[in-house]
């Protein structure tokens, strides 16, 4: 059974002109990659997510700048910091995630199981709860 969550580590090939990795399929993100967004323009100020997701599972990796995200599998919640571009953030289904703290312009590329489809979020956290039960 996939983890609720989990940090991937991500292996850089780095020389003298930088560093690159490569993500793919079912090797290094542990699912088949439908969908990719990435978020910008962020304030610290401005908390992003509060919602879970029924059917879908993403992996977070902030390419620049820092953000932490709160994750709640309606009986634990763990505070996780991302701030490295060879870190990912696997996120399983059914798990409530809050994003705070965001560095000014920090990009946040996500990786989705899945399309677009705003039924399958669950963005009320009493209706969270007792889907999580
Ligand atoms: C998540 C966290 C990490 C679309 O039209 N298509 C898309 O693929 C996405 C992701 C969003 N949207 C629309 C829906 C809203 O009208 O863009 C608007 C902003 O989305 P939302 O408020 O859900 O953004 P976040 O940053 O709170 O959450 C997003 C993802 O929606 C969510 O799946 O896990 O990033």
């Amino acid at each position: 059974m996939k983890e609720k969550y989990k940090i991937l580590n991500f292996s850089a090939i780095t020389d003298k002109r930088g560093s690159l990795i490569a993500l793919e399929n079912l090797k290094n993100i542990p699912f088949e990659i439908k969908r990719i967004y990435y978020i910008f323009d962020t304030k610290p100020e401005f908390p992003r997510g509060a919602h879970a997701h029924t059917n879908l599972e993403q992996v977070l990796i902030m390419i620049d700048g820092s953000c932490e995200i709160i994750l709640n599998d309606g009986k634990i919640s763990q505070n996780i910091i991302l701030n490295r571009p060879d870190i990912g953030l696997y996120i399983g289904k059914n798990i409530w995630r809050e994003m705070k703290n965001f560095s000014y312009g920090a990009k946040m590329l996500v990786l989705a199981s899945d399309f677009y489809n705003e039924k399958e979020y669950i963005r009320n956290y009493d209706k969270f709860l007792k889907v999580a039960k």
